[in-house]
């Protein structure tokens, strides 16, 4: 397909498990919330929602099936997005509880962690500090001496079990290492073309998000990948926008939401993951770039639908 023509998808990542529902009434916790806000996404023009799940009396990230069993019906039923489900979790998760969800529900996609790093949440604590529930202070907390482990062994066990479900993965690269990582198991035939690499840029123990970490990202991925991958980016935070544009710009797909930013622009918080991807789509249009419906994604992922 020339260029020029190519569409874009948006990946919306409705509520994650690393931002606290005392940071925004605006996260979607409760199962009505995540049904409403992933379907106003949806209808604003997101192609895949990446999706977790919460405790709904505490927002607590859960990995109980059920908890996803209590959206993932009425989603499929009213919206053709494509459902992306998390193995991620949240990084103080085992993961045999992460690959729960997904090893039980078979999803069209699920998230995987492509390497280990360390993962630093405590710089919220500066920000936001007024919590009404005791995990939100300590999740954040209890990450001064947090590794997120995502050894290759993990990485094999959930790779395989996907495959024996026909799921194909969000593969998540939060430092160069981790597409080496990608790489390997590609030469053991564990992973196969079509595939999404999401680059992840500005968490604190990953790469950084500046021009230049996108760039190296990408340069490395080309280099490793040639056209056997579908590139798309996450900016954490107040980075989200401006490295969607870099990206779609060279030629990427992009990811927002609520998991990876509150914010609509500096300091004022996003009532909706749809205000997000209506932001993202007025930069496409910008561009000049079409979204890209859930079937096209389907046909660009080989998805099995
Ligand atoms: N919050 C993202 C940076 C997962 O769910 O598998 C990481 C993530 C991981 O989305
Ligand atoms: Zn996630």
């Amino acid at each position: 397909m020339p260029k020029s023509n190519r569409k874009v998808i948006i990946s919306c990542a409705v509520t994650g498990a690393i931002h606290t529902p005392s940071m925004s009434p605006h996260l979607p916790v409760t199962p009505e919330q995540i049904i409403a806000d992933s379907l106003a996404a949806a209808e604003a023009g997101a192609t895949i929602l990446h999706l977790h799940a919460r405790d709904p009396e505490n927002g607590r990230p859960t990995q109980d099936p059920d908890a996803f069993r209590a959206f993932l019906p009425q989603l499929k039923q009213a919206t053709g997005a494509v459902l992306n489900l998390t193995t991620g979790g949240s990084p103080h998760m085992s993961v045999e509880e992460r690959m729960r969800p997904a090893a039980e529900l078979k999803p069209e996609v699920a998230s995987l962690n492509m390497g280990s790093m360390n993962f630093g949440l405590y710089p919220m604590l500066n920000r936001f500090k007024k919590f009404q529930h005791d995990w939100e202070c300590q999740h954040l907390e209890n990450s001064r001496d947090l590794v997120f482990k995502n050894t290759f062994a993990d990485i094999e066990h959930i790779l395989k079990t996907g495959n024996a479900n026909g799921t194909r993965f969000e593969f998540e690269c939060y430092d160069t290492s981790h597409l080496y990582n990608l790489a390997h198991f590609v030469d053991r035939g564990l992973v196969k073309a079509p595939f999404l690499v999401q680059t992840v840029f500005g968490l604190l123990g990953g790469i950084g998000a500046h021009p230049e970490d996108v760039s190296h990202m990408k340069r490395t991925a080309d280099r490793l990948f040639g056209d056997d991958y579908i590139w798309s980016v996450l900016g954490a935070g107040r980075n989200q926008m401006a490295v969607a544009a870099q990206a779609a710009a060279q030629g990427g797909n992009i990811r927002v939401g609520l998991e990876d930013s509150l914010w609509i622009s500096p300091g004022k918080l996003a009532q909706s993951n749809a205000d997000q991807v209506r932001k993202a789509r007025e930069l496409l249009a910008g561009l000049s770039l079409e979204v890209a419906t859930p079937d096209e994604a389907r046909d660009m992922l080989e998805l099995k639908g």
